[in-house]
């Protein structure tokens, strides 16, 4: 984003004064896979009217906002954000526009109350996406701000209550899901897709302290461009992860491929022709994507955090050595100047002295021997 950041903050600042009518403002960010019911829950929350998916295809494409609402003396914004595994816009593209959002609201002094994370305890398996986006909900809060955090679990409709018992249990104990922020403090409650039970997850965070991100202080405190932050590397990562696993999968069928020829089988050949075809497009958009999270400009910007950093420690050294040159070289020139005007008080003293005793009547020049 081009904005320039204001002036980063430390927390103490964030002062989240009571409004005019004695309200206190809690903005609370929901995150989630795609379908986990995002939308559907802040609008049961807040009486908005935003758009919630009917279809397969993803619905929430930007960040958007309820509008806010009163509860128990708060006034409460809920933030709306698409999922990771949106069907239509890239991770790449999600993490910019979440991260562009995020760094916009610290910079100007602005921390969520909290941040909602909505997973179906409908879904029987947890699957690749699903652990994305887990990922980016741990990444993205940072250790510090998880207990701030709510792991909220809905569709109990749509399962037995031993079945949703047991995924439940599962979720809160195994280190690939929700063990890690449960450890750092975030909490997990039930929601029966109920206007009470959603006041309820909410409540839950109206007296956390607001506080940063850890993406937002990487983004405005260390002024990290995004694929230096800690989700941004967990997505150059995963992207690399993939490439390979491409890569694997196009060697493996050059392999069969050399079979079919071998074996005249033109069917199993153009078979094999279209897999690759569709691999080589995959990883063709892979390296798109890497390409648009480093930038055009990713030497550019690490030379010039170089030359910055060299600016505020370099330069400061160079400065200094050069003021205590000029120090002693003036220091110099004045004992110089100094010593200049001794040696000359040291010559003309005496004939001072001789001027002065001709002046008071003393012997003359030719008197003295
Ligand atoms: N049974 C049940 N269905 C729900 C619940 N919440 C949402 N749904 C349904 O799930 C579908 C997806 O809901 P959305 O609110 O659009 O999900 P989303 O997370 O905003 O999805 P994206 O905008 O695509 O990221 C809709 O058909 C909702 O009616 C719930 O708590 N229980
Ligand atoms: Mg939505």
């Amino acid at each position: 984003m081009s904005t320039k950041p204001a002036k980063p903050t430390t927390g103490r600042k964030f002062s989240f004064r009571p409004t005019k009518d004695g309200h206190k403002e809690a903005t609370i960010a929901v995150m989630g896979c795609t379908g986990s019911g995002k939308t559907t829950f802040v609008n049961l929350a807040s009486k908005s009217h935003l758009r919630v998916g009917a279809g397969l295809e993803s619905c929430t494409d930007t960040i958007q906002k309820s509008q806010p609402f009163e509860l128990d003396g708060y006034t409460v914004t809920l933030v709306d954000t698409p999922g990771f595994d949106d069907t239509n816009k890239s991770e790449v593209e999600i993490l910019t526009m979440i991260c562009d959002y995020l760094r916009e609201e610290y910079a100007h002094r602005r921390c969520l109350r909290g941040v909602i994370y909505l997973h179906r305890i409908s879904d029987n398996r947890v699957g690749g996406t699903a652990l994305q986006n887990i990922r980016f909900f741990h990444r993205l809060c940072g250790d510090k701000a998880l207990k701030n955090s709510v792991v909220i679990t809905n569709m109990w409709n749509q399962v037995t209550s031993e079945v949703g018992t047991s995924r439940e249990t599962e979720l809160k104990s195994k280190d690939i899901f929700f063990k890690p922020a449960i450890d750092k403090g975030a909490a997990m409650l039930r929601h029966d897709n109920t206007i009470e039970s959603a006041h309820n997850a909410i409540r839950h965070m109206l007296h956390n302290k607001p506080m940063p991100l850890a993406i937002q202080v990487e983004l405005v405190t260390d002024k990290k461009p995004i694929y230096e932050t800690e989700a941004g590397q967990t997505l150059l990562g995963e992207m690399a992860t993939r490439e390979q696993k491409h890569q694997r999968e196009l060697e493996a069928l050059k392999k069969e491929l050399e079979e079919a020829k071998r074996d005249h089988d033109t069917e199993a050949m153009q078979d094999i022709e279209e897999a690759r075809l569709r691999l080589d497009a995959e990883v063709g958009q892979l390296i798109d994507e890497r390409q648009r999270l480093l930038g055009p400009d990713a030497e550019g910007a690490r030379e010039r955090r170089k030359l910055s950093w060299m600016r505020r420690v370099v330069l400061p050294f160079v400065h200094l050595r050069a003021s205590v040159f000029g120090i002693c070289c003036t220091g110099f020139v004045f004992t110089c100047l100094f010593s200049i005007y001794q040696w000359r008080s040291a010559w003309t003293h005496p004939l001072a002295i001789i001027q002065t005793g001709f002046a008071e009547g003393g012997p003359s020049l030719d008197e003295i021997p």
